[in-house]
């Protein structure tokens, strides 16, 4: 779909039920939050799927918009949502019931319609695109919305998939009176001791090879339970190996509770971390890429380098 059969699509339709991703990052929560915004603003009915994995941090851009559950005859949308698998496991059942996907990741097609841009930095983007479409103007609370997608989304503006558009976005959120400070200072600033202590742990246990250019860290699930991490301390824990200088790439390893190992690969430019993470069945985009391995925390890391080595 283009942006504009989309805007239209969602004119024609009512009671729109949005979901989010698992693990859901500010760019999920606040793409599904200035959507719900929006489209109530145009007179139509809809919610945000309550998704219990929203972190104390982003809960706040929810307020009013959340339900328990679906109802018969809802719209079912998704944003952010890269892949089926990326759907929390309590929304599974919707996903026949999913008519549209509007997202940034290239990933695999799992609705009937979808809006895919791969250029946005933040899903948060194409969701200023379609209220532009619609000649709506934002509010504060949709403009800290969507504010929150595009900064978190391009690590506060400093990642690759940073764009002019990024920028546009993100001045429009201010134009609309949002509070930026108060955000960025929450998001970008604040740290809490159990993330200290993640990255006293992380300086000692990232293991570089080919010179310096790899640089990966498993992070065993007992580690995080001892520093008391919670998730939003882990939100971007894949930042700490990809800090060091040189490295070309970095991944970061965490344990799942089922036994398997979630990989978060991040590319610098010129390297394809989407293209490594396909070998395990994952992708994303080129600059950050994700996969999941059935194997033990110490083979998933051998089998990330060599994969890692290989495609230097
Ligand atoms: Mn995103």
């Amino acid at each position: 779909m283009t942006r504009a059969d989309a805007a239209a699509w969602l004119l024609g339709r009512d009671r729109y039920l949005i979901l989010t991703h698992r693990r859901p990052d500010g760019d999920t929560v606040g793409s599904a939050a200035a959507l719900c915004r929006a489209l109530r603003a145009l007179g139509k009915s809809a919610h945000v799927l309550k998704n219990p994995e929203v972190t104390e941090k982003y809960l706040p851009l929810l307020s009013g918009l959340t339900v328990d559950a679906p109802q018969a005859g809802q719209t079912v949308i998704s944003v952010d949502v890269a892949s089926k698998n990326m759907l929390p496991d309590r929304f599974a059942a919707l996903l026949p019931a999913i008519e549209l996907r509007l997202d940034h990741h290239a990933g695999e097609s799992f609705t009937p319609l979808e809006l895919v841009d791969p250029e946005m930095g933040a899903c948060g983007e194409l969701i200023w695109d379609l209220l532009n479409l619609w000649g709506l103007k934002m509010d504060r609370k949709i403009a800290e919305a969507l504010y929150t997608a595009v900064s978190t989304d391009t690590g506060c503006f400093r990642y690759a998939n940073t764009t002019a558009h990024t920028f546009t976005v993100a001045a429009a959120c201010a134009q609309a009176g949002g509070d930026l400070f108060s955000i960025n200072q929450a998001i970008f600033e604040t740290t809490s001791l159990a993330k200290l202590r993640l990255s006293g742990y992380a300086a000692e246990h990232i293991r570089r090879s080919q010179g310096g250019k790899i640089a990966v860290f498993p992070l065993p699930k007992a580690v995080e339970t001892a520093l008391e991490a919670t998730e939003d301390d882990l939100e971007n824990v894949s930042g700490l190996p990809r800090s060091l200088p040189g490295v070309a790439l970095a991944a970061t390893l965490r344990e799942n509770p089922g036994g398997s190992v979630k990989v978060s690969l991040r590319a610098a430019p010129g390297y394809d971390a989407a293209a490594i993470c396909r070998n395990f069945g994952g992708g994303g985009h080129r600059g950050a890429a994700g996969a999941t391995l059935k194997m033990s925390l110490e083979a998933a890391t051998q089998a990330m380098e060599q994969a890692m080595a290989e495609a230097l």
